[in-house]
């Protein structure tokens, strides 16, 4: 086996955005492309030499080609050795856990998580540093830096490895461990949840519904709810990893697993279900005839967490992105506990966990984990729910109403425009940016604009600055906008408007979630003219 080196160019746009690089697969499978990127990587992270990484994907289609690409250059940068999930599959929590149980250098994840898979959909990759979580932006920038002057990259000629068997061979100098990808994952999370109080909720009779959207939380959601829980066989529903996800977006929201919520609102509704999306990352909550929101979801799991185990001792704090919404915040006032709040993208919370100033994070993208890993983590808040509810005994709707009884309700949606023209999507967020200081004071959808700014942070760990990070107005009464472009998309560009109404009034905690924003919706079309400027009356998709 000899080590090649191929000559190669820089690539334009290799960028990685909120959450790793994410392109369409044909791009990525194209002449040097994978290849470079990943080269970049064992550049801007000080070379390879002796070093463990791990790696694995969701599955999707080229998920196996470039895992045996990615080990053959490993292989010639002279890696120690390579932990690799069997056939290649790692959910993206499961791989942060592998690395931070192994002590690795790292890891590299591949997916383009919930957007959809095949050879005309989107493929990803992502390097996660040693402990566990994505790489933070000075990481990530170098990384850009090294694509734009790479000049060659080496590989091993070699056969491809075996992954379909656990065990360890060798490439080369290097060795290929290929583990369980569920083994590890599944112990930790025994012990931080109460498996025999869930076990026994289920042996009485609590019904449960986990759809996997035919993504890689499949076998992970077999081998804990039906396997350790004893949930009956087919509470897991679309279990197999499919290279292209069934056709669908493996994104477990109101509109891409619309069965699920139609299933709770008919009338074999079971007690509790849940999805997640492609890497495993994300998770959305339903109870019998409700939808969670997941900026709820992430206050409720906050104001119970102490009735899991893992969390018995109490919470060092919480954080969540700015556009989710403000109801954890309430919930660490009352838990005597900071609440940080940082840009959209998991990276952010890194240094949080890291330094024990928040113990549970969250997004109001369907994201929600704690420090058990550096990701978010699609079953880990399912089995907290389960956790709660068997503590509780209570079912999610009374956990819900007794939750905004106690703390107030946060209205909250999302309402995404996808496949903008990117120039008149950015001429759009400048017009807006350009009137932010004039805004406060004045008046939108009737209503007091309290105040208007575009999100920056500074992290309190290392001082580290981003700028540009969303622009928020703020209206009387408790009503905030927020709007920013998506950094994961593949298509054009995706407009996200974030609306918000609080709500401490005990008569008006119950009321249709799409008419109390309605004036808000009202409000972020007169302010930032969406349709002037992109063409569209009404969002794609609301969540
Ligand atoms: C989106 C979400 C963000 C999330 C990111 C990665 O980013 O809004 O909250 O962290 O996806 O999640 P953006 O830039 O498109 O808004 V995943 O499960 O796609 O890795
Ligand atoms: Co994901």
């Amino acid at each position: 086996m000899s080590v090649l080196t191929i000559e190669t160019a820089p690539i334009e746009g290799q960028k990685p955005g909120t959450s790793g690089l994410r392109k369409k697969t044909r791009e990525f499978m194209g002449r040097h492309y994978l290849e470079n990127f990943v080269a970049a990587i064992f550049a801007a992270t000080g070379g390879l030499a002796g070093k463990t990484l791990v790696l694995g994907g969701d599955g999707r289609y080229f998920n196996d080609r470039a895992a045996q690409v990615i080990l053959r250059m490993a292989a010639a940068e002279g890696a120690r050795r390579v932990i690799v999930g069997q056939g290649a599959i790692l959910s993206t929590p499961a791989a942060s856990n592998l690395i931070r149980q192994r002590r690795t250098d790292g890891g590299i994840i591949l997916s383009a998580s919930h957007n959809p898979g095949g050879p005309d959909a989107d493929f990803g990759v992502k390097f996660n540093t040693p402990n566990g979580g994505p790489a933070p932006e000075e990481v990530t920038n170098r990384i850009h830096a090294e694509t734009l002057r790479l000049s060659s990259y080496r590989i091993l000629e070699a056969q491809d490895v075996d992954l379909s068997r656990p065990g360890i061979s060798r490439l080369g100098g290097m060795e290929v461990e290929v583990v369980d990808p569920v083994a590890d994952y599944r112990a930790l999370m025994e012990r931080l949840f109460d498996f025999p109080a869930i076990a026994a909720m289920i042996a009485r009779g609590f019904r449960l519904r986990f759809d996997a959207m035919h993504a890689v939380t499949g076998p992970y959601a077999r081998a804990i709810l039906e396997g350790a829980l004893g949930a009956p066989e087919g509470s897991v529903v679309n279990a197999t990893p499919l290279p292209d996800f069934g056709g669908g977006h493996p994104d477990p929201n109101p509109v891409w697993a619309r069965p699920l919520v139609d299933l709770v609102m008919g009338p074999d509704a079971p007690d509790f279900a849940a999805a997640s999306d492609g890497d495993g990352d994300r998770n959305m909550i339903l109870g019998r005839g409700l939808y969670v929101t997941p900026s709820d979801s992430l206050a409720v799991l906050a104001a119970n967490a102490r009735l899991a185990p893992g969390y018995a001792g109490g919470l060092k704090g919480v954080a969540r992105s700015m556009p989710t919404s403000a109801a954890v915040d309430r919930v660490a006032a009352a838990l005597g506990i900071p609440c940080h709040e940082t840009p959209t993208g998991w990276k952010f919370f890194g240094n949080l966990l890291d330094a024990g100033l928040a113990t549970i994070c969250g997004e109001e993208s369907f994201g929600t984990g704690s420090d058990h890993v550096r990701e978010k983590d699609g079953l880990w808040a399912v089995l907290m729910w389960l956790n709660i509810l068997a503590a509780r005994g209570e079912g999610v709707a009374a956990v819900m109403a007794g939750h905004w009884r106690r703390f107030g309700r946060n209205y909250y949606a999302r309402h995404d425009y996808e496949a903008l023209d990117p120039a008149r999507a950015g001429a759009m967020m400048a017009a807006l940016r350009d009137r932010l200081p004039q805004l406060a004071g004045g008046e939108a959808a009737g209503r007091r604009i309290e105040a208007a700014d575009e999100f920056a942070y500074t992290d309190p760990v290392d001082g580290a600055r981003s700028e540009g990070q969303g622009i928020r107005i703020r209206l009387e009464g408790g009503g905030r906008i927020v709007l920013r472009l998506s950094g994961t998309g593949t298509e054009g560009a995706t407009l996200r408007v974030y609306l918000e109404q609080a709500e401490a009034r005990p008569d008006r905690l119950d009321l249709d979630p799409a008419a109390v924003l309605a004036p808000l919706a009202a409000a972020a079309e007169a302010l930032a003219g969406i349709r002037a400027h992109t063409g569209r009356a009404a969002p794609d998709v609301t969540t």
